[in-house]
């Protein structure tokens, strides 16, 4: 099963690629560096033989809606207290949902602190991943369930991380993968280039996400570096690299399980860059008014990847006024209900920074815990 509702069918099934279609792999990357798109921002669909089942789009959409709403709900609770510095992803539900969406819980995921929607998509609880942003441990393992790493806010760790983790499923004779996120500015740091060459060099089953936003916090794309298609990276690996709208889920969901299938057959890793752009600010802590302008957003709102599904999908009557009403209160709910188990969970005592660090903690932190349990006079 995929990571859509269990209704769905299962995407990385119905989509397993023939071996013909695997041997042009990436028919996508293209000759210019026009992304890969299925689905125009007016929410027109030029191919529409080429489109995933109208099941499948309806449940990329629900995914789109939920994690919006968490993002929503989320500047509302920083604002009043009942929420930490959290970096909000509005305007990237395409590619989060998109790419997470063609994964499995047997696979791994390796999020940055961007990527609570693709981490949410794969499955994570809410409350956890409130928790999370609560900076309570609660949210600091994961369910057994699920091999989605905490969110990394040391960029570019994860890729290399993702790698070893791909690499030791290869191992066990698995078909399990591996997929990492980064942004473009972690594009540049050497862990980058490092995992990119070891997973090529090795036939990792990894998938590497370079989400393209526009910006390393106040750093524009194109002032960070001289490249303009960060997915021809990969010829440097020989690799395949797939750039793709990212504001189209439909056409990221549909490179992504391609990339998925070919590395579940045992052909290795792909980078995929999806174009997107942050709309709003780094963290709910940022003022992007102070390093941009309104013509640098220019255009964006217009590209937003809900409003294009949501026209395909009325049009197609996929989608009504009055189920997509019944939807959005339906996420509403779950939401409340999963802020409220957040809001049992106990406070955290000072010692338990020290917790799922490791399965059996190192003498180094037996030590430091016993200083701090000495400091806090327990
Ligand atoms: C190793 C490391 N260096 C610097 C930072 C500080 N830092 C936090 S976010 C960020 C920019 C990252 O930009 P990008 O990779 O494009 O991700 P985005 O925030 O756009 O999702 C930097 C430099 C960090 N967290 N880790
Ligand atoms: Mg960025």
């Amino acid at each position: 099963m995929t990571n859509l509702s269990p209704s769905d069918t299962a995407a990385s099934d119905t989509a397993a690629p023939t071996p013909d279609a695997l041997a042009d792999f990436p028919r996508h990357a293209p000759a210019t560096d026009i992304p890969f798109q299925l689905l125009a921002p007016d929410g027109t669909a030029p191919n529409p033989d080429a489109l995933p089942d109208p099941q499948i789009r309806l449940s990329l959409y629900r995914h789109m809606r939920r994690i919006r709403h968490f993002d929503e709900r989320g500047w509302v609770l920083y604002r009043t207290g009942r929420l930490g510095v959290f970096p909000p992803f509005k305007g990237m539900e395409g590619s989060q949902v998109g790419t997470a969406a063609a994964l499995t819980s047997d696979d791994w995921l390796f999020p940055t602190y961007r990527d609570t929607g693709a981490a949410l998509t794969l499955g994570l609880p809410i409350a956890r991943t409130l928790a999370y942003w609560r900076t309570s441990p609660h949210g600091w393992h994961m369910p057994e369930n699920l091999k989605v790493l905490p969110f990394y806010i040391p960029i570019a760790t994860q890729y290399p991380h993702a790698v070893g983790a791909a690499l030791a499923e290869q191992r066990k004779g698995t078909k399990n993968v591996a997929m990492a996120y980064i942004g473009d500015g972690g594009s540049s740091e050497g862990d980058f280039h490092e995992a990119l060459n070891f997973a090529g060099a090795l036939n990792a089953p990894c998938i590497f996400i370079l989400q393209n936003n526009g910006w390393a916090i106040s750093v524009p794309t194109r002032t960070q570096t001289r490249a303009v298609n960060l997915a021809r990276r990969a010829d440097g690996y020989g690799i395949p690299g797939v750039r793709v709208d990212g504001n189209d889920v439909l056409a990221t969901y549909q490179v992504t399980v391609e990339a998925v299938a070919r590395a579940r057959a045992g052909q290795g890793p792909t980078l995929i860059e999806t174009v997107t752009y942050r709309i709003a600010a780094h963290t709910v802590a940022d003022d992007p008014t102070r390093y941009r302008t309104d013509a640098d957003t220019a255009g964006w709102a217009e590209k937003d990847p809900i409003t294009r599904l949501r026209l395909h999908l009325l049009a197609e009557g996929i989608l009504t006024e009055e189920s997509d009403a019944a939807l959005l209160k339906e996420i509403a709910e779950e939401f409340e209900a999963a802020l409220n188990e957040a809001d049992t969970y106990p406070e955290p005592e000072p010692a338990e920074i020290l917790d799922h660090v490791f399965a059996e903690p190192t003498p180094q932190l037996v030590a430091q815990r016993a200083e701090i349990l000495r400091e806090v006079g327990e």
